[in-house]
């Protein structure tokens, strides 16, 4: 806890977790010092009107080393390796996060949601789901809107979407609910392995009082005391008590163990990736005692097709169905959104690739791309380790410029045909984010 202490804290990064934090202290009337490597960093404006500038410092971290520092809140976009919070933590300076303060704070039941994918769509679907059922609900975390600034009387819960990055930096979570949707390779380039990788995303089930995990995906087993309530989901038929699929004709049921909920028919969210998203947020319902066949969820089962840039559809021209998933920035999301289309999509598939590979192995796309993509087009800093791992009777095209790709496409494509705008990278090498990314993407597509 912060109260009745005499630590010496500093707030590393002046983001927008940075000035969350900044405020939050500010308003316990808690002293703090704020560094940011960035000479210019975003939240320095306004950290201004919580803090002395005397106390505010940018452009070298190394500043810390001088301040006598006790407690650092550090921002989920610096690695802890840098090598001055490395030197602070060897002398046992406390290397914190925004959602360690939170917890400290927290007042009401909170849910934490955590995966290598999915996250964002799972932790919106079940806060609608909350807030339909009459809960007042607040999403945020990694989501967009931070932790601290969620806090605020009156809530009945809280629902987190929390990255690996947060979760290095938080010790002691304690989650009502837990979730872990996915483990696969993302963020290489700030982990030694998968392992190091999963050992962050798995500290979500840390103290929890309730979890929920993939049956089909090990990794996200948890480790939990005797008398934890666990549910899992997976899309293929579920043993007693676990979520899972039915097939039915054309489409499956998503069932609890035996008991049919909702066919696929009634969900707006498309593909078994998404029915998979569906099915984790269903058990998170009952885990929190609410009922998953009232009106209210059906409603926003029928109504939420999505979020913008993952597997969005952004027209059908000529018969070619253009699909946005900018946000697919990692391989494991390429390749949900590939098996997501299913069979059908058989050498229709053509698919727009390339960015910020963060260190990535992208051996896992080489199959699915053979079996259902026809072209592939590579862009970006990467695309040449993307080419380097593709079959050789894959036809594979190179451009500077997304510009250059759709028109490409344009030209090439036929009726039936997908085009798939999924990078399995970041953006950041071209882009301000996958927004903007997306934004361009839908933009050039539009203008065809
Ligand atoms: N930076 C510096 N020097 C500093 C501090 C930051 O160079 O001293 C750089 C970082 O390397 C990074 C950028 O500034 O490139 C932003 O870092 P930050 O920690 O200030 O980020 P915030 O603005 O606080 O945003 C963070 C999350 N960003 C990251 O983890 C990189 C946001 O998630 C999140 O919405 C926000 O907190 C609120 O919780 C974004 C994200 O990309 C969407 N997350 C990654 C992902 O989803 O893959 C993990
Ligand atoms: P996150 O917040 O974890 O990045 P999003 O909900 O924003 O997750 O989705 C990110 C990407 O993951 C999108 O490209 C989306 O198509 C893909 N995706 C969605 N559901 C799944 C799933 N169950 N498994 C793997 N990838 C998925």
């Amino acid at each position: 806890s912060l109260i009745g202490s005499d630590r010496v804290r500093a707030v590393v990064g002046l983001g927008a977790t940075g000035l969350s934090c900044v405020r939050f202290l500010a308003s316990k009337g808690i002293e703090f010092y704020v560094v940011d490597s960035r000479e210019n960093p975003p939240g320095l404006e306004q950290a201004k009107a919580f803090c002395s500038e005397d106390r505010i410092f940018t452009g070298d971290l190394d500043v810390l080393e001088t301040l006598g520092v006790t407690e650092l809140f550090v921002s989920p976009g610096i690695a802890l390796r840098t090598p001055v919070l490395a030197r602070l933590a060897e002398r046992g300076v406390a290397m914190r996060g925004d959602i360690d303060l939170f917890c400290d704070y927290v007042d009401a039941p909170f849910v934490a949601i955590t995966g290598s994918n999915a996250k964002s769509t799972v932790t919106t679907l079940v806060a609608m789901l909350l807030q339909a059922c009459g809960k007042n609900t607040k999403a945020g975390g990694n989501l967009g809107l931070p932790a601290l600034d969620l806090l605020s009387p009156g809530t009945d819960f809280y629902v987190l979407e929390l990255s690996s990055f947060q979760l290095e930096t938080t010790h002691a979570l304690q989650a009502d609910l837990a979730c872990l949707l996915n483990v696969s390779e993302d963020h290489m380039d700030r982990y030694k392995d998968l392992y190091e990788y999963q050992r962050a995303k798995q500290k979500v089930y840390r103290g929890c009082k309730a979890a929920v995990c993939n049956k089909q995906d090990i990794l996200t087993a948890p480790l939990l005391a005797e008398g934890v309530p666990v549910r899992a989901f997976t899309t293929k038929s579920p043993d007693l008590k676990e979520y899972g699929m039915l097939k039915d004709g054309d489409g499956a049921w998503l069932c609890k163990g035996v008991e049919r909920l909702y066919h696929t028919s009634q969900i707006a969210l498309k593909g078994s990736h998404n029915h998979a998203n569906v099915l984790a947020a269903l058990a998170m319902l009952e885990l929190l005692g609410v009922d998953v066949m009232s009106d209210a969820v059906g409603e926003v089962l029928k109504t939420f097709g999505g979020l913008p840039h993952r597997c969005e559809t952004v027209r059908v021209l000529d018969g070619v169905t253009y699909i946005n998933d900018s946000k697919g920035t990692n391989v494991g999301a390429t390749l949900a959104a590939l098996q997501g289309l299913g069979s059908t999509a058989n050498k229709k598939v053509l698919l727009i690739a390339g960015g910020e590979g963060k260190g990535a192995d992208f051996r896992a796309l080489a199959k699915p791309i053979q079996d259902l993509v026809r072209i592939v087009y590579l862009f970006g800093k990467d695309a040449n380790r993307i080419a380097d791992v593709l079959s050789s009777d894959v036809e594979v095209k190179h451009f500077d410029t997304l510009d250059q790709i759709v028109l490409s496409i344009a030209q090439d494509s036929q009726e039936g045909d997908i085009a798939l705008f999924s990078p399995a990278c970041a953006s950041l090498d071209m882009y301000k984010n996958y927004e903007m990314r997306g934004q361009h993407f839908a933009r050039l597509v539009a203008e065809l």
